[in-house]
């Protein structure tokens, strides 16, 4: 049985002032019922881990490097998430994969270096509108699956996030009937690939315009084990809705 999962993901917006969300957040839900992510930026993954620390929000990275060190200005490693206190980290989102071209190899050489690093990766792929439309979605995400996850995870250090690319920040989101059908084909294709065992302990989240008003429907599908909640979780009533939701 999948871990329940509500993770925020706050892109590239917080600073100082947006840690007060999380005190909300904190008091609000000193003890969810789910687990509880929050991935800020690299900025603040410090300072936001050492104020959740013994709390029930975990936290996490956006991205982290193929490799442990060495010559990469401006990447972080997982070692160092991991030393800024995050147990969690984003891989293969669309952002990274439009913005700065990374492939299937790419993340799923990233995922290998999170794991390895002892950090729980989030895997996200979707299609695009225009696959959607050529009726290429379970191909897509079917490659996206195999290529991106490395042999070797488990039910406990990784995450899949069904993302559609038309539905990231545009308030627009998939039909049910939608969403039932990718979750389904991943949940086959997880347990195909790596057994019941560890196919169906895998978190299968969903993401993409997800806010308090569409999170019930959403959760209510048998494999949507959770969100990736952009824009709405960095509000902390926002986000205390949809974890209450889950
Ligand atoms: C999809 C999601 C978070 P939003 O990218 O990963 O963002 O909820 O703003 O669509």
């Amino acid at each position: 049985m999948a871990q329940k999962l509500a993770a925020g993901n706050w892109k590239m917006n917080g600073t100082e002032a947006s840690l007060a969300e999380i005190d909300a957040m904190l008091a609000a839900f000193p003890a969810p019922g789910c687990k509880v992510l929050i991935c800020p930026p690299a900025t603040l993954l410090d300072r936001l881990s050492t104020r959740a620390e013994g709390s029930a929000i975990a936290t996490g990275a956006q991205d982290c490097h193929m490799n442990a060190s060495g010559a990469h200005t401006g990447d972080i490693s997982a070692e160092m998430i991991k030393d800024a206190g995050g147990t969690y980290v984003i891989l293969g989102h669309s952002e990274r994969r439009t913005d700065h071209g990374e492939t299937d190899e790419i993340v799923n050489a990233k995922t290998m270096a999170a794991t390895g690093a002892g950090l729980i990766a989030v895997v996200c792929v979707g299609e695009t509108l225009e696959q959607r439309d050529a009726g290429e979605t379970l191909d897509l995400v079917g490659t996206q699956l195999a290529g991106s996850i490395p042999e070797g995870v488990t039910g406990e250090n990784l995450v899949v996030a069904y993302e559609p690319v038309w539905a990231i920040g545009t308030g627009r989101i998939p039909t049910i009937e939608q969403i039932v059908e990718v979750h389904d084909f991943m949940r086959a294709r997880l347990v195909e690939r790596f057994g019941a065992e560890i196919g169906n302990a895998v978190s299968l989240l969903y993401g993409g315009s997800v806010k308090p008003s569409n999170a019930s429907e959403i959760f209510a599908v048998a494999n949507v084990d959770g969100a990736l909640v952009g824009g709405a979780s960095l509000k902390a009533a926002d986000f205390g809705a949809i974890i209450d939701a889950l």
